[in-house]
């Protein structure tokens, strides 16, 4: 069944389809990031970094985006460069993601999109930056990513820096203990907040090695629980921007938001490019550097995962 899919709607890059043959490890790669998250052309020098860093780390990358409605796993460097400035390309959820597969459109994947494409090709891990999750003022607008409810269903580990400081936390670790996540802090008691290595919320669980993430998870495969785990990784001490200094940029954000009626799947790409601004660019080096720091645990994950087991 699964094979019948992936021969109809997916291309897969002969080096990922390699990899996957032999059971080798392979690391899942957002495009999100690269059209609604970063600008040009740090979005593009990232996504490439991004790549060279799960090498660099024994793994092979699978960027993945639907270009004219073909479910890419893995691009070209020509497919890299033209989304990296292309301005017809939608930003996929679980909700759209078949409209542009049979519309022919160009989308870019989120979170949830991802998890969805990765899990048809047969990948088990996947590196973002950070995942959507319950907004501030959810009380009203009702927004919660998409992004928690693919965690809680599709079987995929999602490593992150945590959630951005721009949702509610702490409403963020209800919701998703409430639909049966498993949220591991790596080497962490604290949550991370994306740009900041803590917030001030405890981790649900916390482990310490890739091979102890990698226990859990075939653990979680072999109860038959379903379902994905999310990893928080804290960027770096070296590149964090701690959480009370970030918070008046977050609330100054969060405030224009409002202001302007920004609603939708319009609200993250705005909090994230208003903080470039606002922060002179430093919120996009932290950004950068915890993509990276995320690439390279998830790819000895993946690692580990593709060892045979002890
Ligand atoms: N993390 C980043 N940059 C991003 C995103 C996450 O560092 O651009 C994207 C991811 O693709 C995530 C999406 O799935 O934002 C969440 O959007 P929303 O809040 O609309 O669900
Ligand atoms: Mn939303």
């Amino acid at each position: 069944m699964k094979h019948d899919i992936a021969s109809r709607f997916l291309d897969i890059a002969p080096e990922v389809q390699e990899a996957l043959r032999q059971g080798g490890a392979v690391v899942a790669l957002e495009s999100t990031i690269i059209t609604h998250g970063m600008p040009h052309p740090q979005n593009v020098a990232t996504a490439r970094e991004v790549e060279a860093v799960v090498r660099g780390n024994g793994a092979v990358p699978a960027t993945i985006a639907i270009i004219e409605g073909r479910i890419k796993i893995g691009l070209s460097d020509a497919e890299l460069d033209w989304l990296g400035t292309a301005t017809d390309v939608m930003k996929l959820s679980r909700a759209d993601l078949p409209y542009a597969v049979a519309a022919g459109r160009h989308g870019a994947t989120t979170v949830a999109a991802t998890m969805i494409c990765a899990h048809l090709a047969g990948i088990r891990v996947f590196a973002t930056g950070g995942i959507g999750g319950v907004h501030q003022g959810v009380e009203s607008t009702m927004d919660i990513s998409a992004d928690l409810d693919e965690l809680a269903r599709t079987p995929v580990a999602v490593i992150c820096a945590g959630a951005k400081a721009i949702l509610d936390l702490p409403r963020t670790l209800e919701y998703l203990e409430t639909r049966g996540v498993p949220v591991v802090g790596y080497g962490t008691d604290r949550f991370p907040a994306f740009w900041s290595r803590a917030s001030d919320l405890p981790v649900p669980l916390r482990l310490d090695s890739p091979e102890a993430m990698a226990d859990l998870i075939r653990t979680k495969e072999s109860l038959g629980l379903g379902g994905g785990v999310l990893v928080a990784n804290p960027v770096p001490a070296a590149d964090e921007i701690p959480a009370d200094e970030m918070r008046t940029f977050i609330d100054a954000a969060v405030a224009e938001a409002k202001a302007r009626g920004v609603a939708g799947k319009a609200v993250t790409p705005f909090l994230l490019s208003t903080l470039v601004e606002r922060t002179n660019g430093r919120s996009l080096a932290t950004n950068i550097a915890l993509v990276k720091n995320n690439a390279a645990l998830a790819a000895r994950l993946a690692v580990s995962l593709a060892r045979p087991e002890a």
